[in-house]
């Protein structure tokens, strides 16, 4: 199996990249955000829940995270690999996920970060928010303490994975096509 986090900050590129990464190699794609929506949506409790934070532009407590993550692993039949996408996002996080793949007899392969800097995180995510509908991309308040959050309780998850000699740094400036070769070239040296 193939296991990789994409990391890196809000709208640094992680879903768009993920869509790449799935069609090439045929790995599971689970992104936290998108099934947090996909929960808001059908207005489940989880949803509710994930609402309150997601909408301030705050984490999601760890302990519902993980627990949802591990169900979305276990739904899945024979998998190829998995792209977590938006987790880790804690090193609460980082080592849940280490103890629940070390259950599963596997283990990620790599951490690949899109390095974007924060004036145009805000562009973009401004941009989206004119067809998104997300509260957390319309106001740059928001969007601020999203990037506040991420450098404070996400980053260091960086070094999580760099102490296992398992992380990697891709500029994430450039046309999506280069993006997504800079990427490709990465994975297949480790495979
Ligand atoms: P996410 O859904 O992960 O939101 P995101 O960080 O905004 O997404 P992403 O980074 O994938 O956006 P993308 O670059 O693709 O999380 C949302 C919220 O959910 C969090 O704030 C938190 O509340 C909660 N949550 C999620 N996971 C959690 C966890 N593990 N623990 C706790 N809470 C959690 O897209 C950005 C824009 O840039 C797009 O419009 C795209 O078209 C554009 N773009 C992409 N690549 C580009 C390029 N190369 N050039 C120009 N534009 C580009």
């Amino acid at each position: 199996m193939l296991n990789i986090v994409l990391f890196g900050p809000p709208g640094a590129g992680k879903g768009t990249q993920s869509e790449r990464l799935i069609q090439k190699y045929g790995l599971t794609h689970l992104s936290t955000g998108d099934i947090f929506r996909a929960n808001i949506k059908g207005e489940t409790d989880l949803g509710v829940l994930a609402k309150s934070f997601m909408d301030q532009g705050s984490l999601v407590p760890d302990d519902v995270t993980i627990n949802m993550l591990k169900n979305e692993v276990l739904k899945q039949e024979n998998p190829k690999g998995f792209i977590f996408d938006g987790f880790p996002r804690t090193n609460a996080q980082a080592k849940a996920l280490d103890e629940f793949l070390e259950t599963q007899n596997t283990t990620i392969a790599l951490m690949l970060a899109l390095d974007v800097e924060e004036n145009e995180l805000k562009e973009r995510l401004l941009k989206r928010a004119e067809f998104s509908g997300r509260p957390d991309d319309a106001n740059p308040k928001i969007i601020q303490h999203r990037i506040n959050v991420y450098l404070k309780e996400t980053m260091p998850v960086k070094s999580y994975y760099e102490n296992q000699n398992k992380f990697i740094s891709i500029n994430g400036l450039g046309s999506v096509d280069d993006i997504s070769e800079k990427l490709f070239e990465a994975l297949d040296n480790i495979k």
